[in-house]
């Protein structure tokens, strides 16, 4: 199996989670194709160099339409700010590069679907990065419902929590700014969510949402705000001039699913407490399933078919040589963490590439997420439950 060649555009937090995942696959998956770390890339030559050693790149470049254009790469791995997903993804699929693209796809729908008919057109490999489907537990979830497990969906019960920008004088970094970042929460936390019930319950029907911005201005970045490498967290500039914040810090909707099932979702960054509470609980005619991102590990099910006098949720921990992944890693009941879900990640990538199909999810999950994204939007504006074929 021939080795597959990856450019890189983006070396921060996104940067060192893809970064270590091409490392660790070779080493637990070595039947995969196995990746070679060929050039990374970032506009700030200094920091790039440092990445370049730290992660294990063979070179650094700081103009991403030279690394899209390289004779010697054939993946595209773009991970950075969301404004640029789009330029680079139409330059790598003319380049005749597979791409793997970071969430949200797009600023927005129409972007998105350009991307996908780019990608389509070039007849190349497209992913997106929804990572929270790698986590093994996930996969356990959708099998057990592949498999009728807990019988014909009625609920999906979705919550993305986080608390790093509750104080004001957090500054306004990109990911509040909608002309960079597309939306706040919701773009950047409730699509996960809304892929993991795409991937578990179905498509979307309808939707009504509400958000809102607690916090509208916010000192603008300075040098003396000591921002973090993954940038959620910061000292605070509080003599540095003030920005308007033009995303939501939360949005909360409901959703009723193609085949009758209810939803509800909330995504937000005004949780105190909630460092990274993603959880879902599914309810179906034959039982239930509960999963909690800060126990990634284990699995809440109930199901009605169990004996009476032993009924209620049992733990599942989904870390057998039986489940998803795991055999490549440690012995039962050995964890795996956040960094795992990545290496799940390109693990399919790599693998679609040689076996010359699309990966799962690929483009069309992300232009999926972006419609449902942008028809909570238009039902905040209207104030109506919105069709997600209205969007179509
Ligand atoms: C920050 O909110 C963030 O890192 C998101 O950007 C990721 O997609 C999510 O997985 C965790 O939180």
């Amino acid at each position: 199996m021939s080795n597959i060649r990856i450019g890189m555009i983006g070396y921060k937090f996104m940067g060192k989670a893809h970064s270590n995942a091409y490392r660790a696959l070779p080493m637990f998956f070595p039947k995969v194709s196995k990746p070679e770390m060929k050039a990374i890339c970032g506009r700030d030559a200094e920091g790039l160099e440092k990445a370049r050693e730290q992660f294990g790149w063979e070179s650094a470049v700081t103009d991403w339409r030279e690394l899209v254009k390289r004779d010697d790469i054939d993946v595209v791995d773009i991970n950075a700010p969301s404004d640029a997903h789009k330029e680079i993804a139409l330059a790598a699929a003319a380049a005749g590069k597979h791409i793997f693209c970071e969430k949200p796809l797009a600023l927005n729908l129409a972007d998105s679907v350009e991307m996908l008919k780019a990608a389509e057109q070039a007849g190349i490999k497209h992913m997106v990065g929804f990572n929270y489907r790698f986590v093994p537990a996930v996969q356990l979830a959708k099998k057990l419902i592949s498999e009728g497990r807990i019988g014909k969906i009625n609920h999906f019960r979705g919550l993305f929590l986080q608390d790093w920008i509750v104080d004001p004088s957090f500054p306004l970094v990109w990911r509040l700014q909608k002309e960079i970042a597309g939306s706040g929460s919701h773009g950047d936390l409730g699509a996960h969510v809304i892929d993991m019930a795409r991937f578990l319950v179905g498509e979307f029907q309808e939707v009504i949402g509400m958000s809102e911005t607690f916090v509208k201005e916010r000192p603008i970045a300075t040098a003396m705000t000591g921002l973090s490498a993954t940038g959620l967290s910061a000292k605070g500039d509080k003599s540095a001039q003030l920005g308007e914040v033009t995303v939501d810090d939360a949005t909360v909707f409901l959703a009723r699913f193609a085949d009758g099932a209810l939803g509800s979702i909330e995504a937000t960054r005004f949780a105190p407490g909630h460092r990274c509470t993603n959880t879902f609980e599914i309810n179906g005619s034959k039982g239930s399933i509960k999963f909690d991102f800060e126990r990634m590990n284990e699995l809440q099910v109930f199901f009605t078919d169990d004996a009476e006098d032993v009924q209620g949720f049992r733990r599942v921990l989904a870390t057998d040589p039986s489940h998803a992944y795991m055999d490549a890693w440690w012995p039962a009941g050995h964890t795996i963490g956040y960094e795992h879900t990545f290496t799940h990640e390109m693990l399919e990538f790599m693998n679609a590439i040689a076996e010359d199909r699309q990966p799962v999810p690929n483009f069309v999950d992300g232009v999926e997420c972006q419609a449902v994204l942008e028809a909570v939007d238009k039902s905040i504006e209207e104030r109506r439950w919105v069709a997600i074929s209205e969007l179509r």
